[in-house]
């Protein structure tokens, strides 16, 4: 978690730089979710994301320089460069991608997870999204499919509360659970606090072990909170569409401070703190000036990674 939002702090940092010319959607605050759903995870599985994908990328074993190198538009970045933060892919970390419409990469992870079924194959598919995909309707038809077919798939809301400037008191009725909702379509469904890296891993663990016993589909919300604006490297509180107390009472509960309540209990735990963000300082500076000194795609070969063959 200290990595990813010490890898998000560096991207908002040189945001304004206008090199990175992409749009990006940072996870800051909200890093327990793809932390704690990435631990009950092997390697074999896949994940699919949304627009707010840089958190999901890393704790799957994406590659930090392929990252930074996607945001500068690089040859070398995961996507070619020819993706931006929110089309990110990368088959080796079993990433396969990202997307920046609302909830559309939920259907393409149900055809994975089938796919897996059809082969007799034993990994399982994570889809991403916020609470905004659970306002479209391929969210719900992909549940249904879900559970009629019995996949493989775990579907991983992570409610912030907010679709851009909209409440959720402006877009759903007053009271819904959407934990409720996805139970009511069949899925086997778990909420926990996003902001709580132990209880997500304690709720993916449930989620997975229901998935690989082959009882198809679960889904979990996850209650966080995005701590900047929702597109770009600011705070934009200022505009005053969270309410004041509301935001303090989240920021309290970050999800790094959460866990550093606990661990500060170990001795020499400061010292151990400082060297991991010496090393991880050091690796996030060379993905940088990796990234700025990579060659931009040959132009030759535009339609490479745009069109499947
Ligand atoms: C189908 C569609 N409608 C609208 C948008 C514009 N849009 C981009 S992100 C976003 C907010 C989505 O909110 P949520 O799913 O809760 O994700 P969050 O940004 O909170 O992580 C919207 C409305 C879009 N990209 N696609
Ligand atoms: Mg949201």
């Amino acid at each position: 978690m200290l990595r990813i939002r010490l890898i998000e702090e560096a991207i908002a940092e040189r945001y304004s730089e206008q090199k990175m010319r992409c749009p990006t959607h940072l996870s800051i605050g909200q890093e327990a979710c793809a932390v704690g759903i990435s631990a009950k995870l092997l390697p074999k599985d896949k994940v699919f994301s949304s627009h707010r994908a840089h958190a999901h990328y890393l704790a799957k074993g994406g590659n930090l320089n392929r990252l930074i190198a996607e945001l500068y538009g690089k040859g070398s970045g995961c996507t070619g460069g020819r993706g931006g933060s929110m089309h990110l892919t990368d088959l080796d970390a079993g990433f396969v991608a990202s997307t920046a419409i609302v909830a559309n990469s939920i259907p393409v992870a149900a055809g994975q997870a089938l796919h897996q079924q059809l082969r007799g194959e034993t990994q399982l598919t994570v889809s991403y999204f916020g609470e905004g995909a659970t306002e479209e309707g391929a969210f719900y038809e992909t549940a249904n499919f879900a559970v009629v077919k019995q996949l493989p798939l775990l579907l991983v809301c992570e409610n912030n509360r907010y679709s851009v400037y909209s409440s959720l008191a402006c877009r759903q009725p007053k009271n819904r659970s959407i934990k409720a909702l996805a139970e009511a379509i069949g899925i086997y469904s778990l909420e926990g606090n996003g902001n709580d890296v132990r209880e997500v891993a304690a709720r993916a663990s449930q989620a997975v072990s229901h998935i690989r016993a082959g009882n198809g589909p679960a889904f979990i919300e996850l209650h966080t909170y995005r701590h900047r604006e929702h597109c770009g490297p600011h705070f934009d509180d200022d505009l005053g569409y969270r309410p004041k107390e509301e935001r303090e009472s989240w920021f309290k509960r970050d999800p790094l401070q959460t866990v550093e309540d606990i661990l500060s209990a170990i001795p020499h735990w400061k010292k151990a703190k400082a060297s991991m963000i010496e090393k991880i300082e050091k690796e996030i500076g060379e993905a940088f000036d990796a990234a700025i000194n990579a060659p931009f795609p040959d132009s030759d070969n535009n339609e490479v990674y745009v069109y499947a063959e």
